[in-house]
């Protein structure tokens, strides 16, 4: 038996330690995941953490992000009470400030830039997390501006483009349980999405065949892949093209599928016989042998599945058309809303894929502004507008500095980090030239400090939550402990903005779960059995599912459009997915390299890890990883300094030589404030079709530092 000191140290829960155990999740990384997690809470503080035991998700697991989330929300520079800066923006200097003190200013600042300048010139934004998303939006509709938008505007909204223009859904994902063959596009799944290799392991033992194109050998290269392409970074459209072409001239395309469901197949077929195997070989560094045999591979196991990448292939100049031609092959081998292929899925509450609708979509357009102008990016990324209809994040700097077409003076965010964004600095000049600015985060980031007032919101841990996890699941959490010093859930902060503001929106400011009651009230949800039941996930019975095969084509055409009848009535910009190099226009002399900016690290994310210690200490300086061949020609070893050098300028960095990387590319890792990669990806240097920054194809010169 052991002693209670003995049971002290290693956290037993009992009567006698005083250590009980309480479910929440875990939500460092979002939406797909949110990953269950046990809490060890001894006297109202997390003692430690693990994967919750049977969860529908991660089964018991937590990958290094989540076991590090003791640390992350007892992170030192957590915000404990509203600040008012008293200092210079970015200075740091700040007093504490009461809720009441901090709501006496906020309200009447907002109030006069909307008589001053209309609604529209307070944005409303929100980074990485998604679970306030549907208040956001709806009080910044309530409030009369047409600017509400997010961090998906440099993430995985330019996939949503690309599927509503194809197919009409928001979203596809793969069929693993079915397919024959999985071409693992950008598929890094080990570092950025822990829990879907088990799924390809089981498929690949009962013979599915996996393709993965990357230009780096990963830990799934390596471990679950049956072809490699290793491609030249920002080049892919002109492989989906080529493998396009091998399908159509063999002919091992579907054609009855493609007399049923594609509009734009002849147009399609004629551009795509510009791509044979030897010119894409050119184009992209992969072997003509490689292409062919890829394009057997795919006839050979159909059904065809294909990874859905949030980021890698849209984050170039090119990227959306990239993603429409990669998912192209899926109409060509007649695999769309088929078995083994990819199945479209709403994106139901809080971006969770749960599999049902909900009324999420009515929840803030019911409040969209009338009169109103176009939101910021509306002007420079026309086809963003029309497809999707938020501001466009990489246009606000522009806005602001210019105030053209109408000014922009106030920011309402929750987790600004200007950081994120390619030429970054002109962010960061930007919002120190607004009028107002409220940050809402749970630490007192870099950003944080451009703001007038800073409100503290807490962790997963501290609030409670509705919750959908994959297979039809839903949860009502509970806290877990008490939010830190005077933070509050970013929910019932905007819930109370509203009625502070008094705005004609009576559900929000009746508060947060009359709003959750509400999106689900066409579903037989059952809030009341799940806040009685708060401690696991519960099956949720009943749900609508539209069934596979039955999803249609909400296009004008009625049909997969290869040939976009939407894109056509956009001057400039091309109906079929044409091929076109991501990189960037500097002299390949003086930068002979291709900066990759931002393939994930198991142990990052964005920049919200970098100051977790036990995550930092794993790469405590920022790295980049560059060839070993590439490395021993400049003399350079691991932990040599050396600069990156791209057009919009230079920063030092540690090198990693590995074989890992492809030759003539560079990769580095974004977010971090002493070496900021976004820094040297050019202003501008954005995709024409979404506004998307080409984080992936710089042109770059790797100088070694001396001494
Ligand atoms: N070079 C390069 N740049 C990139 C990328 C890349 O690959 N390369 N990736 C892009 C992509 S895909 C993304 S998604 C973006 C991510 O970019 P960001 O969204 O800016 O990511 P973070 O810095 O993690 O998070 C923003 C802030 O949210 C705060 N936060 C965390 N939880 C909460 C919460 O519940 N409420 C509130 N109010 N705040 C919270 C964090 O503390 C942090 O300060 O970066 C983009 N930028
Ligand atoms: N640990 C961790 N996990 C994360 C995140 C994180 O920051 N850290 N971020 C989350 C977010 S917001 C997102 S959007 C997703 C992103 O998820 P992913 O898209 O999977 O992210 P990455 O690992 O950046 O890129 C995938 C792979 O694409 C390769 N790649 C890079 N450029 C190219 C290219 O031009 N062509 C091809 N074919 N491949 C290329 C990279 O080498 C990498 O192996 O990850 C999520 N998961
Ligand atoms: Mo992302």
């Amino acid at each position: 038996m052991s002693t209670l000191e003995e049971k002290l140290h290693e956290k037993i829960p009992g009567e006698d330690t005083g250590i009980v155990t309480r479910n929440s999740f875990c939500d460092v990384c979002a939406p797909g995941p949110h990953c269950g997690v046990t809490c060890y809470v001894k006297e109202g503080k997390i003692l430690k953490v693990e994967g919750t035991d049977g969860h529908p998700t991660n089964h018991g697991l937590l990958c290094p992000k989540g076991q590090a989330n003791r640390q992350y929300v007892y992170r030192k520079d957590r915000v404990l009470t509203p600040l008012r800066r008293v200092g210079e923006r970015g200075e740091g200097r700040f007093e504490p400030i009461t809720w009441e003190e901090a709501w006496a200013e906020i309200v009447p600042r907002l109030n006069q830039v909307k008589e001053t300048y209309g609604p529209s010139a307070a944005a409303f934004y929100s980074g990485y997390n998604k679970w306030y998303r549907p208040f956001l939006q709806r009080l910044c509709y309530s409030f009369g501006s047409v600017n509400y938008g997010t961090e998906s505007s440099s993430c995985f909204t330019s996939t949503i483009m690309s599927w509503r223009l194809a197919t009409g859904a928001d979203f596809a994902a793969p069929d693993l349980a079915h397919a024959g063959i999985f071409l693992g596009w950008c598929y890094n799944a080990y570092y950025s999405a822990y829990l879907m290799p088990a799924g390809v392991e089981k498929a690949r033992a009962r013979g599915m065949k996996v393709i993965i194109v990357d230009p780096r050998i990963t830990p799934a290269v390596e471990k679950q892949c049956d072809l490699h392409l290793r491609i030249k970074p920002g080049t892919d459209c002109a492989l989906a093209l080529g493998l396009a072409r091998e399908l159509i001239v063999n002919d091992w395309v579907d054609h009855a599928y493609i007399q049923e469901n594609v509009h734009g197949y002849e147009a399609y077929r004629t551009y795509v016989m510009d791509f044979p195997p030897a010119r894409v070989e050119e184009l992209t560094g992969v072997p003509a042998d490689q292409i062919r045999l890829a394009a057997r591979m795919i006839h050979e196991n159909m059904p065809l599945a294909i990874n859905q990448s949030g980021a890698a292939m849209v984050h170039h100049t090119n990227g959306m058309q990239t993603h429409r031609a990669v998912m192209a092959l899926s109409a060509l081998m007649g695999t769309y809303d088929r078995p083994g292929g990819m199945i479209p899925a709403p994106l139901t509450y809080a971006h969770s894929m749960a599999g049902f609708t909900t009324l999420d979509h009515e929840f803030p357009f019911e409040k969209y502004p009338k009169d109103a102008p176009r939101p910021v990016g509306a002007v420079r990324f026309p086809l963003w507008d029309e497809v999707v209809g938020e501001m466009q994040g990489c246009d606000l700097a522009r806005q602001i500095t210019q105030g053209l077409p109408y000014p922009v003076k106030a920011l309402w965010a929750h987790g600004m980090n200007f950081r994120m964004f390619n030429g970054d600095r002109e962010l960061e000049r930007a919002i120190k030239e607004l009028d107002f600015f409220v940050d809402v985060d749970l630490f007192l980031t870099d950003s944080a400090k451009l703001a007038d007032i800073v409100l503290p919101c807490c962790s997963s841990f501290e609030r409670s939550e509705f919750k959908v996890f994959g297979g039809g699941f839903g949860q009502w959490t509970e806290r877990v402990i008490e939010p830190l010093g005077q933070s509050r859930p970013d929910d019932e902060i905007l819930c109370e903005l509203a009625r502070r503001l008094d705005l004609d929106d009576s559900l929000l400011r009746a508060g947060p779960e009359a709003c959750v009651r509400y999106i689900l009230r066409e579903t037989p949800v059952d809030v009341d059995f799940l806040k009685a039941n708060s401690q696991f996930p519960q099956k949720l019975e009943g749900v609508k599912v539209i069934p596979v095969g039955e999803h249609g084509f909400a296009t004008p055409t009625g049909k997969f459009e290869l040939w976009s009848t939407i894109i056509e009535k956009h001057r400039g910009l091309d109906p079929l997915p044409t091929w076109k190099d991501s990189v960037d226009a500097a002299s390949p002399a003086e930068y002979p390299f291709r900066l990759v900016a931002g393939a994930r690290l198991p142990t990052a994310l964005h920049s919200r890890l970098h100051d977790v210690p036990w995550l930092r200490s794993m790469r405590p300086q920022p790295m980049a990883d560059l060839n070993s061949a590439d490395a021993a020609r400049m003399g350079v070893r691991r932990g040599d300094l050396i600069e990156l050098r791209t057009s919009a300028g230079a920063i030092t960095v540690a090198a990693n030589p590995t074989r890992r990387v492809k030759e003539g590319t560079v990769h580095m890792y974004h977010g971090y404030r002493e070496a900021d990669v976004n820094s040297i990806v050019p202003a501008g240097h954005n995709d024409p079709y979404s506004g998307f920054p080409g984080y992936r194809s710089v042109r770059c010169a790797v100088v070694k530092k001396e001494g």
